[in-house]
């Protein structure tokens, strides 16, 4: 399931994770029909799964096809939804090519129509190399995968079907409503009238009735008011079933359900404020990533991500640094956690000639995919990239409108480590710094002045960031777990441990620090390419280790987070 609730009862929907035939471009080094859609597949593979948990594929990287069968019925065309493929997949139908899409983070569907009743061929060819034609995938300080890595659907949708909704929440006076617009698109080669209702709690609009042109779409907006609704905060994450429903005369011909969550989030000042009332966000940046299954987690895991967050007393998570698996945000939505979520891009080059494409699809998706979500309450974008320069500054200009005009809803930031260089703060909402104190330069105690006299810098008018929130979106210490003793050496876990005690007592109590994200959650997975000096080739800055055991760090980070929480009573 792509989600971790079913979005249609009208749609027919199934999914098509399971085991899948498989087979790599190493496997067919002696074919000689290896330039065409493999006739062979020597193993199976689950979906969805990262290619490099098979024994013998480790350290795979290049091309792979995965085969399944699909039924096909008259009438309707087939919708097939992918949750993530890593990192780049077409999409094959009995043969034809009918679909494509880059980056391992973002959900894609492809609509195929005009296939007779009956059992067809679903090949989708992945690839995980880089080079000229990945921009944002490249060896990276985390590792991409390869594989089918997030759940796949397959819908049955009639000539005119509802491919979104967004809503956002608003309050007026004392009561709750909501901006509506529905996406629908006719796939038929017919003009097509459709009538468009959407329902939520106690609530109902008729959005009337729309003609729908051959082969495109159209948006229909509206509006609700007057919702008896509660509101959504992490300490009372109350959810509702957003139902839209579409009509042909008195026919519900297809629906599209998505969960929602009342709250509004605004800056003032330097405060970030949701539902009108001042937070403060402390917890995590977390990788997708696990030392059993690659960056696919399945649920369970990811729940139990979740579990040990709230247990050290976070009640934020970055997702550094791309858009993650729906249901890892449907859990955050469920269980409470304020997320701040960015496109994909990790110190990536602006001269890549595929960058401005994808990193504008991968901004795209995430907003579109994500908007509905109540814990997503900032987004993100370029983590670390060339924020000093000014041929930079016009790539960062360029990507934050894009989110803006996505989305005017939600504040926007991007992390700097560009300390007092950088020129794009005045772009932003909220400033970020990653720091390094007490890791890569400095001792911890020194964090404090290192932090005002970035501050007092970003105060300057010229400099942009005056009167803004502050986050500390990284900070950390690296521990490779099980190492410990009395000498605390680097790269021990007592030294960790000291390391992030002091940071957060700093930064946790800081009155110009809005929000504080230690480096990171979990041990993660590099690229050997070219982060070739990492130990056990892993960024080891996790407070829990990739199998997630538990450094010396987490009862310390469990303190001070706790004792956050009582002093600013959330
Ligand atoms: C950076 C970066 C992270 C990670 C971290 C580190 O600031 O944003 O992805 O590489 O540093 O561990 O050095």
């Amino acid at each position: 399931m792509l989600r971790t609730f079913n979005q249609h009862v009208v749609r027919l929907s199934e999914s098509l994770d399971g085991r899948w035939e498989f087979v790599t471009a190493d496997d067919r080094k002696a074919a000689k029909d290896r330039a065409k859609l493999p006739k062979e597949y020597s193993r199976t593979i689950q979906v969805p799964s990262a290619w490099e948990q098979l024994p013998g594929l480790e350290n795979y990287r290049g091309q792979a096809w995965l085969r399944t069968a699909i039924p096909a019925a008259e009438g309707v065309a087939l919708r097939l939804v992918f949750g993530g493929v890593s990192h780049t997949g077409d999409v094959f139908v009995d043969g034809k090519h009918v679909g494509h899409h880059y980056d391992a983070f973002t959900p894609f569907a492809v609509v195929v129509p005009g296939l007779a009743e009956g059992s067809h061929e679903l090949v989708v060819q992945v690839d995980n190399t880089f080079g000229d034609h990945s921009a944002l995938h490249w060896a990276n300080d985390y590792y991409t995968y390869g594989g089918i890595t997030r759940p796949v659907e397959i819908q049955f949708v009639p000539e005119v079907f509802i491919e979104q909704t967004h809503a956002t929440p608003k309050r007026e006076g004392g009561t709750w409503g909501l901006d509506l617009a529905v996406r629908l698109v006719n796939w038929s080669d017919t003009p097509l009238k459709r009538r468009v209702i959407v329902e939520v709690a106690d609530g109902a609009v008729d959005l009337g009735a729309v003609t729908v042109k051959p082969g495109a779409t159209k948006v229909v907006k509206g509006s609700l008011s007057d919702l008896d609704v509660q509101p959504w905060d992490v300490k009372s994450p109350s959810l509702y079933m957003l139902e839209t429903l579409l009509l042909d005369g008195d026919d519900v011909v297809d629906d599209f359900c998505d969960r929602i969550g009342f709250r509004t989030v605004e800056v003032k000042g330097e405060e970030l404020l949701l539902n009108g009332k001042s937070i403060r966000l402390r917890g995590h940046n977390r990788h997708e990533d696990h030392a059993l299954f690659g960056n696919a987690l399945p649920v369970a895991a990811m729940v139990n991500d979740l579990e040990l967050m709230a247990d050290m007393g976070c009640n934020f998570i970055r997702t550094s640094h791309y858009p993650n698996d729906m249901r890892f945000l449907d859990l955050c939505d469920e269980m409470g956690f304020y997320v701040w979520e960015e496109s994909h891009a990790r110190s990536v080059s602006f001269d890549h000639p595929m960058f401005r494409e994808q990193i504008a699809d991968s901004t795209r998706e995430m907003v579109e995919w994500h908007f509905n979500r109540p814990s997503i309450v900032i987004w993100g974008c370029l983590n670390e990239c060339a924020s000093s320069s000014k041929p930079g500054r016009v790539e960062h200009k360029r990507v934050i409108e894009q989110i803006r005009k996505l989305d005017p809803s939600r504040p926007v930031t991007f992390a700097s480590n560009k300390d007092d260089n950088d020129l794009c703060f005045d772009l932003v909402d909220i400033v970020s710094w990653n720091i390094y104190a007490g890791w890569y330069y400095r001792e911890p105690a020194e964090a404090t002045a290192y932090f005002e006299n970035l501050w007092k810098w970003a105060q300057k008018p010229e400099n942009g960031g005056k009167g803004k929130p502050v986050i500390i979106s990284e900070f950390g210490a690296s521990a490779i777990y099980g190492t410990r003793g009395p000498a605390k050496a680097h790269w021990s876990e007592d030294m960790q441990a000291d390391v992030l005690d002091s940071l957060l007592e700093q930064y946790l109590n800081h009155p110009h620090i809005m929000g504080a994200a230690i480096w990171m959650f979990c041990d993660c997975r590099v690229d050997r390419e070219w982060f070739n000096r990492r130990p056990r080739d892993a960024n080891n800055k996790g407070v829990v280790d990739e199998l997630r055991r538990r450094k010396l760090a987490y009862d310390v980070v469990k303190r001070r987070m706790h004792e956050a929480a009582s002093r600013w009573d959330d």
